[in-house]
């Protein structure tokens, strides 16, 4: 039964779009399985007439732009309805034809309210110096509330009555904590009737998605699990407390869908040829100054690296051996793709982090997980870098040596196949690893 996993490896932002629309284009049903308007996914829609038209999706699956797919949001999303309905119209402006018939919402996925909102920034103020920089949309309560058994499913819009009061109820109780947090309470009958709007509209797309997506698997079609964020941000696995809320690892693919292991065809990790991160938390191989600048652009140019959600600088740093190992196992990958190699053209030599160091000891494995990495330094491997522009390059054998050597390099660090490279933000620069 095909179903593929597409996980980002790091802190997010690997590039996961890139492989999810090549997957896309040969899958029946596409998948998001974690998290919920806190990814920013770069898609580009073709359309006869108008050309290449490039927007971020936050929310929906990015695949849906392929028309023939069908989109599934699974049991382990947190949903915010405004974002949902101003995406489809964003989707449909691009001449993208979207709506129940092809787009269905797990009735066991959770919504987010504007109380989430709320406290998500609330929380994050009350949090002074230890913030986590959070993206602001409502993420990690939204998943508090579920974790506390009183959240709000998307099951809970079938009932129109029985949704209204809970939503007065749901007001009512974060209104205490806002209080408490010095926030600006909202007012229940207002934020329940805007509610009431979006339960109805809601309705058409609720089902059991778990049930279709095997069903369509037992049939043979492909399925593929588009991952938000990035394994360093699972809630369970990542750099905790510095994480998100959800699981953004392929065992959350499983969960968070509503399926088993069997199904599973390839695991695909996405890996920046370097390393990012955007918010707070640990990041050994993390560089500053003109290095930094180095790696992450100006900003001039739209893959420069900024946040596509919030525009915030990513924090940018040499690929993490260690890290990527550790992902490596806990994904099960089985494959990795490697994003972004032609930024680091022209370098005179290229870091990887192989080991780290701590009391005298090494280490090729986190003992501990990666929650506290501050009593480790990274040991670097330095390789040649190569001076070529690599966007034109389409084959293997046309790349640098010294290009060709850190893919290898990667491969025997992180202990899985690397599939394939991109070399530039277009659609066809990629180029297959042989
Ligand atoms: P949250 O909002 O509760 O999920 O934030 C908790 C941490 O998770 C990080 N996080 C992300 N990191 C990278 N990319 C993300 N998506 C957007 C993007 C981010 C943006 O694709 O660029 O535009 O700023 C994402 N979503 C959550 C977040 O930074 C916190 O460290
Ligand atoms: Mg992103």
């Amino acid at each position: 039964m095909p179903l593929d996993i597409v996980v980002g490896t790091q802190w997010g932002d690997e590039g996961k779009g890139r492989i999810v629309d090549l997957l896309a284009a040969k899958a029946d049903i596409v998948a998001r399985f974690n998290g919920g308007d806190n990814a920013g996914h770069t898609v580009t829609v073709y359309t006869e007439g108008v050309g290449n038209q490039t927007f971020k999706l936050h929310l929906i699956p990015s695949g849906v732009v392929h028309a023939h797919t069908l989109g599934v949001m699974g049991s382990g999303m947190v949903v915010n309805p405004a974002t949902f309905f101003a995406e489809q119209e964003t989707l449909r402006a691009a001449g993208v034809k979207i709506g129940p018939e092809r787009l269905q919402i797990s009735f066991a996925a959770h919504l987010i309210t504007p109380a989430h909102r709320a406290l998500d920034r609330a929380l994050e103020q009350a949090r002074g110096s230890g913030q986590i920089g959070t993206t602001g949309r409502g993420i990690g309560p939204a998943y508090t509330d579920r974790a506390a058994r009183r959240g709000l499913r998307l099951q809970d819009v079938l009932d129109r009555a029985g949704f209204h009061e809970k939503m007065l109820a749901h007001i009512a109780a974060s209104n205490q904590q806002l209080i408490l947090l010095h926030a600006e309470p909202l007012d229940p009958e207002t934020v329940a009737k805007e509610y009431d709007e979006y339960a109805v509209r809601l309705q058409p797309y609720v089902s059991d998605t778990g049930l279709q997506v095997w069903q369509a698997l037992k049939r043979g079609e492909a399925v593929l699990a588009e991952g938000a964020q990035g394994t360093l941000l699972d809630i369970d696995a990542g750099t905790y407390p510095y994480v998100t809320s959800s699981n953004p690892t392929a065992a959350g693919a499983l969960l968070g869908l509503g399926l088993g292991a069997a199904p599973i065809r390839r695991v695909i990790g996405v890996t920046k040829a370097f390393q990012t991160r955007v918010g707070s938390g640990p990041f050994p191989t993390e560089v500053q100054g003109d290095a930094a600048i180095r790696l992450r652009g100006t900003g001039a140019n739209p893959w420069d690296e900024f946040g596509t959600t919030t525009g915030r600088p990513r924090r940018v740093g040499w690929l993490d051996g260690v890290l990527l190992r550790y992902a490596v196992r806990l994904n099960g990958l089985t494959d990795i793709m490697m994003t972004k190699l032609d930024v680091l053209s022209g370098l005179p030599t290229i870091r990887i982090c192989t080991a780290y160091r701590a009391g005298g000891r090494e280490y090729e494995q986190l003992p501990l997980g990666p929650a506290d990495l501050s009593p480790f330094e990274p040991i670097y491997e330095e390789l040649p870098g190569w001076q070529a522009d690599l966007q034109a390059v389409r084959r293997w054998a046309d790349l640098p040596r010294e290009a060709q050597a850190y893919v290898r390099r990667v491969e025997r660090i992180a202990g899985a196949p690397v599939c394939q490279v991109s070399v530039g933000p277009e659609r066809d620069q990629v180029v297959d690893v042989v």
